[in-house]
């Protein structure tokens, strides 16, 4: 047993959401698995699309082990992607090399969104399949995590027909006809439960909603089409799976992270980049575990200024229960290297 093995406890990320407990911090990383891994890189060469990759267990399995078996983590998340879920509605995705993903016409409305469930969930089911995997092959102190896009952000890629800069056509339509658009959003809400509660059958052990476009909304847009629906998925959750955590991430929410964790209860939350640990310290409520927030592209560049950086955090949050992580997705030209020093630090340091 190294030294840095004897600091662990059991499952230490789900003792730090349940217990709050102070005295470990955990740290996994958003996006651990990709491009930015020459065996990942490898597997791609060898593998259809990217797609073709999250449906096929044995190799979605072996990539969310990737980062296990390289680094010392303590989380493992269920490579997937959020996009799974209109693709499994009928909207065709698809994933052009460099260019990011393109979802098909989007033909669907309320009342067609989920109108075959056992459909939806015979298309999801490779994923519930990689779930088992990987849960027989992690050991017992490693959390499983699955996830979920939130509905807001997985609305703007099924209205804008993929990535977009001015959210122009999904927000017309909210504020245009923001009853029928409400629908369509809860009819989301519902498949995004329903693809929740499926991983957590399979395995998963914490789940983490995504919500990479919470930050591009007014306040009222805010708590409609972010804050409202959330609330409906922890509390569905929480009926049939009370001891699940669940974190969110309101990517870009600013001051809105307080409303955001008041109202839905998560029991953590993902501070994004621009977040300062201090005033997260101080302005979110104590039962809220705190997860974040170092710069994917301090982490590029390595040396003092990430460590100085990760000390701060640290610091910042050393009241708190807190699980280190970036404040957004590892970026591709990131040095491996890089990130294990990252790990050694936090496992170090961390009270
Ligand atoms: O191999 C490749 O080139 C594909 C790149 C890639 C990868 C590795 C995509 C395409 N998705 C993923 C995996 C992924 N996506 C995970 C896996 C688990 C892990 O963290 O290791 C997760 C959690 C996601 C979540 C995801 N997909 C989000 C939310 C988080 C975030 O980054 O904000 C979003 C917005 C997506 C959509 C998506 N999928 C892929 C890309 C390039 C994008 C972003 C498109 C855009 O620019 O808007």
């Amino acid at each position: 047993m190294s030294p840095l093995d004897s600091q662990k406890s059991e499952k230490t990320i789900i003792n730090v959401l349940s217990e709050k407990s102070n005295s470990i911090t955990p740290i996994w990383l958003m996006r651990q698995a990709g491009r930015y891994l020459p065996e990942y890189r490898q597997l791609r060469l060898d593998t259809g699309g990217f797609l073709d990759l999250c449906y096929t267990p044995n190799l979605a399995s072996k990539v969310t082990l990737q980062p296990i078996k390289r680094f010392d983590l303590d989380a493992a998340i269920i490579f997937s992607d959020i996009l799974v879920i209109p693709d499994a509605l009928g909207q065709k995705v698809s994933f052009e090399k460099g260019n990011g993903p393109k979802l098909g016409p989007m033909t669907l409305n309320h009342e067609t969104l989920l109108k075959n469930k056992d459909k939806f969930l015979s298309h999801l089911r490779p994923v519930y399949e990689s779930i088992r995997m990987v849960r027989k092959e992690l050991s017992k102190d490693r959390t499983l995590i699955g996830f979920a896009g939130a509905p807001w952000t997985i609305a703007t890629y099924m209205i804008e027909g993929g990535p977009t800069k001015t959210f122009s056509k999904v927000k017309a339509w909210s504020y245009k006809d923001p009853e029928g658009f409400g629908k369509f959003i809860d009819g989301l809400v519902e498949a995004i439960i329903l693809h929740l509660k499926n991983q957590i059958d399979a395995g998963a052990e914490v789940i983490q909603i995504f919500d990479s476009w919470a930050g591009v909304l007014s306040p009222d847009s805010f708590h409609k089409w972010v804050i409202e629906p959330t609330v409906k998925i922890v509390e569905s959750i929480k009926r049939s799976n009370p001891n699940i955590p669940i974190i969110g991430f309101p990517r870009g929410a600013g001051v809105g992270y307080v409303s955001y964790v008041k109202e839905t209860m998560v029991d953590g939350i993902s501070l994004d980049t621009t977040i300062p640990t201090s005033w997260a310290a101080k302005n979110i409520p104590q039962k809220c575990t705190l997860q974040g927030n170092l710069d994917p592209d301090i982490l590029i560049n390595g040396g003092k200024p990430m460590v100085d950086q990760a000390l701060n955090i640290l610091h910042d949050l050393s009241n708190r229960s807190h699980i280190f992580n970036l404040g957004h997705g590892i970026l591709p030209d990131t040095p491996p290297d890089n990130v294990k020093m990252l790990i050694e630090v936090v496992h170090r340091y961390s009270n």
